[in-house]
């Protein structure tokens, strides 16, 4: 039986490559979008999947279109990817990502409760909810403490929290993947990873002559989406709903990738430079993640390494 998958946050960097993947196994996608006033960015990450999905405008802060799209569609499992995603974003807007972020999960628990609490769902969760908690071994996993230290990481704590209860006190399949940051060549041009690849790239053009950035000693646990959206499948298959880790278990500074990316394509590094606005209020120092329990349980492994994903958003844009 062929099943049907639901994305909320199609066209995000998540969502264009789990629809892929769940294209690729023979799944019926369906994909939320939301209205943008250049049509084209409502999709431009699926175009060259578009005519394979079934594309609905919906929004987790408008809960009449999560319940209109679920009744319309019936899908088997959700994957909730929409967010606003961004960290130092959710500093200036925090009403409006723990809105999203927050409340807009539980605005899809309760239409899928009152729906048909038989369909499986997956949430997103980040690991901006440990903020600067960490084991004494030095990684973050499942049973790490919470302690979040932006609105985001708040407000995927509280969605995380949400998700365990409606999951235990309503018998729901309800799995969080607490995914540390993964890249690719669709990541948004205002994360670090993209924006220093970009930058480099238009200085080697002679297109830009500098790099500015903000905190370069913040250390990051950094995959690849492709390697991430194959772990959401695989803890939706599995018998019982869990919450996992998804790491590499490396970690690197800013610096590191900088370095990286600018000995590759032979450029000097005093080319860049540090303004305080880029950097957070509260700033998250460290993370590495333990990614041992989804090993164990589903047989993940990935694909790319810190250097390999580099390389390819590299040659992305080059
Ligand atoms: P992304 O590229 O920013 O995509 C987010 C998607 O969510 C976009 O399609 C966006 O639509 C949509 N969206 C935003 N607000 C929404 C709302 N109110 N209702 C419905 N959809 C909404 O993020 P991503 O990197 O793919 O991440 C996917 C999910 O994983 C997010 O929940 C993110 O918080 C979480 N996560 C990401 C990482 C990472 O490193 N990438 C790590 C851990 C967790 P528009 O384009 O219209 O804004
Ligand atoms: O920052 C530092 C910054 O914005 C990484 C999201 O996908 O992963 C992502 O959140 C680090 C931080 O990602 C700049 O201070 C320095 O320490 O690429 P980022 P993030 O904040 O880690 C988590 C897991 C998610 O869940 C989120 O959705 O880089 N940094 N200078 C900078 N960061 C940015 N963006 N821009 C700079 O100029």
């Amino acid at each position: 039986m062929q099943l049907k998958a639901l994305i909320i946050g199609i066209n995000g960097q998540d969502g264009s490559y789990l629809a892929e993947y769940l294209l690729s196994i023979n799944y019926d996608v369906v994909g939320t979008i939301r209205r943008n006033s250049v049509s084209e960015n409502q999709t431009n990450r699926i175009e060259h999947i578009k005519e394979r999905l079934s594309l609905e405008y919906a929004d987790l802060t408008d809960i009449t279109s999560i319940i209109s799209v679920i009744k319309e569609h019936e899908p088997d499992e959700i994957y909730n990817l929409g967010a606003q995603s961004h960290v130092q974003v959710s500093f200036k807007q925090p009403i409006q990502t723990i809105n999203a972020d927050a409340l807009g999960v539980l605005n899809l628990l309760e239409a899928v409760r009152l729906i048909n609490k038989s369909i499986k769902i997956y949430q997103a969760s980040s690991s901006e909810m440990f903020g600067n908690s960490i084991d004494t071994d030095g990684f973050q996993r499942e049973t790490t403490s919470m302690m979040p230290v932006s609105p985001y990481g708040c407000s995927k704590v509280f969605a995380y929290n949400i998700c365990n209860n409606y999951k235990n006190a309503y018998g729901m399949f309800i799995c969080n993947g607490i995914l540390f940051n993964h890249e690719s060549p669709r990541r948004g041009s205002n994360f670090v990873t993209s924006k220093v690849v970009n930058t480099a790239v238009d200085i080697l053009k002679g297109v830009k002559s500098s790099l500015v950035l903000g905190n370069l000693y913040a250390s990051r646990d950094w995959g690849h989406a492709k390697d991430y959206v194959k772990a959401m499948h695989l803890i939706m298959q599995l018998d019982n709903p869990d919450n996992f880790v998804c790491a590499t278990g490396e970690t690197h500074t800013v610096k590191d990738l900088v370095d990286y990316v600018f000995n590759k394509l032979e450029i000097g590094i005093e080319l860049v430079s540090i303004e305080n606005k880029y950097k957070r209020p509260e700033e998250l120092n460290l993370l590495k993640g333990d990614p041992s329990k989804l090993k164990e349980k589903t047989g993940w492994e990935q694909e790319y390494n810190f250097y390999t994903m580099l390389d390819e958003m590299i040659e992305n844009r080059l």
